[in-house]
């Protein structure tokens, strides 16, 4: 028998319910004027899959350092909250995170704790590494979290990075947004072992798994896992079943494609999507209905605002095509 848990406090709930609110709604922004063809940017949303990203930074509560791969939308609403500058840099505005250049794949704000997002699979993760082995030797307190899918796991360089973080006692958190596919491809075509969670115990980790689709079961899970991982000086595996609503880059679906039934994913999934639960959990909390409406009213007058905002921003200048990108002299 497996005893309830503790009752989260009820702000700790309404706060989650705000984080996933705040990512599911930019998004459904970002599905209705994408059209418009004024946000020049290839879209990897995120949609399906925010109570990942919502319940691990909530639970770092700030001391995290976040690194994320180009599906970034929800962990960076959910480490930094910040409208203004997230749609800035999709509308390709100077006062975007990388003056409105780098776009949806590359969002990054190191001074609100996201780092990086990375286009190219996999890469973030031995970076988050080098951070957590900067946090150790600095004593900062702070834990390096990376974000990455099921399909990142294919890389040599995750089990490089696993290594070196194990073998260094590094407080590295590797979360595995596990959609079950990279792009079309099943995960039991591109990998051997039936479960990542296991595969991962034989380096000297924490390896968790949840398939609860649940923010607040998420949100538990990252809280004990990082104090594990600092008292006892090791990294965590965190393997998380979710599920990508809409087709891989873009801001449509792709039922049409046929590698995945979806009957199944409704079934499986949507019917019991994360948003949804929490609104329901906040009402068995005694929070009113009018209530709710007013939490969900504020986040879209915030969204409408810095829309409002970006458009007014001015699109950088020729001059500004080299500036914060790395390049040597010859
Ligand atoms: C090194 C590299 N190889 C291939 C690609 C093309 N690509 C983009 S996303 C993707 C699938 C990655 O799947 P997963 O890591 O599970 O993340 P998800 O897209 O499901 O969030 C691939 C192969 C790439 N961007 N980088």
């Amino acid at each position: 028998m497996t005893l309830d848990p503790e009752p989260l406090p009820k702000t700790t709930s309404i706060q989650l319910f705000k984080s996933l609110f705040l990512a599911r709604r930019s998004e459904e922004y970002i599905v209705k004027h994408y059209p418009e063809n004024l946000m020049r940017t290839p879209m990897h949303m995120s949609m399906g899959q925010e109570f990942v990203s919502v319940g691990v930074c909530a639970a770092l509560e700030g001391k995290a350092d976040v690194f994320a791969s180009y599906r970034s939308h929800a962990a960076f609403l959910a480490q930094t909250h910040d409208t203004d500058l997230f749609f800035s840099e999709l509308y390709g505005r100077s006062s975007g995170t990388g003056e409105g250049k780098g776009g949806s794949m590359h969002l990054a704000s190191p001074g609100q704790g996201h780092i990086l997002s990375s286009g190219v699979v996999a890469t973030q993760i031995p970076v988050a590494v080098g951070a957590g082995f900067a946090n150790m030797r600095l004593g900062t307190g702070r834990t390096a979290v990376v974000f990455f899918g099921d399909g990142a796991a294919d890389a040599g360089v995750f089990w490089e990075s696993l290594n070196v973080a194990a073998l260094y006692r590094l407080p590295v958190m590797f979360v595995c947004e596990d959609n079950g596919y990279a792009v079309d491809t099943p995960r039991e075509a591109r990998q051997v072992p039936a479960s990542l969670t296991e595969a991962v115990k034989a380096f000297v980790c924490d390896s968790y798994e949840d398939d609860s689709g649940d923010v607040e079961s998420v949100y538990r899970l990252a809280r004990g896992a990082v104090e594990k991982a600092h008292r006892e000086r090791r990294p965590a595996f965190l393997n998380v079943k979710c599920c990508r609503y809409l087709e891989h880059v873009g801001t449509g679906d792709d039922w049409h494609w046929g590698y995945r039934d979806k009957a199944a994913v409704e079934r499986e999934w949507i019917s019991r999507d994360a948003l949804l639960q929490q609104r329901v959990r906040l009402a068995s909390l005694q929070m009113s209905e009018s209530a709710i409406v007013a939490v969900e009213d504020e986040i879209d007058r915030a969204i409408r605002a810095s829309v409002a905002k970006a458009s007014q921003a001015p699109i950088p200048g020729p001059e500004r095509l080299y500036a914060g990108v790395f390049h040597e002299k010859a």
